[in-house]
């Protein structure tokens, strides 16, 4: 990215469809971070002015899980509903980012099976949710 705004980045405006990976160093390297619609604050995601480069995926994201509470961790976006999470994603999600005018289910089994429970907006923390470590399907749905 230019040199103008290398690590000075402190917000971002993403399209909706679009997520943005933003990278610590230059080169797509060091830390990262996967935001999904608009993130007006980063340093309460402890990515104020880190960023140096970053990765565009204009793919129809609509819904991004990740790893650790707060948005950390690794991260996986998606566009649809899933019936059985990815590979690696079982059971692991701690928080979630969802595009505004969208929802998400989140499913305690594959198939859309046990208990659930409904996102209507980004949430950092998954356990207050009583829902850490258990999504196992998810079902995305245009929420007006
Ligand atoms: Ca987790
Ligand atoms: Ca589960």
């Amino acid at each position: 990215m230019s040199s103008a705004l290398d690590n000075r980045v402190s917000s971002l405006k993403v399209k909706p469809g679009h997520s943005v990976q933003m990278y610590q160093y230059f080169n797509h390297s060091g830390r990262s971070m996967t935001i999904i619609g608009d993130e007006p604050n980063l340093v309460a995601r402890k990515f104020n002015d880190t960023m140096s480069s970053f990765k565009l995926n204009t793919g129809k994201a609509r819904v991004c899980f990740y790893e650790d509470v707060d948005y950390a961790g690794a991260s996986y976006c998606t566009d649809a509903s899933a019936a059985q999470m990815p590979n690696g994603w079982n059971d692991r999600a701690s928080s979630v980012r969802v595009q505004p005018g969208y929802s998400v289910r989140l499913y305690q089994h594959n198939g859309y099976g046990g208990s659930s429970i409904s996102l209507t907006k980004n949430e950092p923390n998954l356990v207050g949710r009583g829902f850490n470590d258990a999504a196992s399907s998810s079902r995305g749905a245009k929420s007006n």
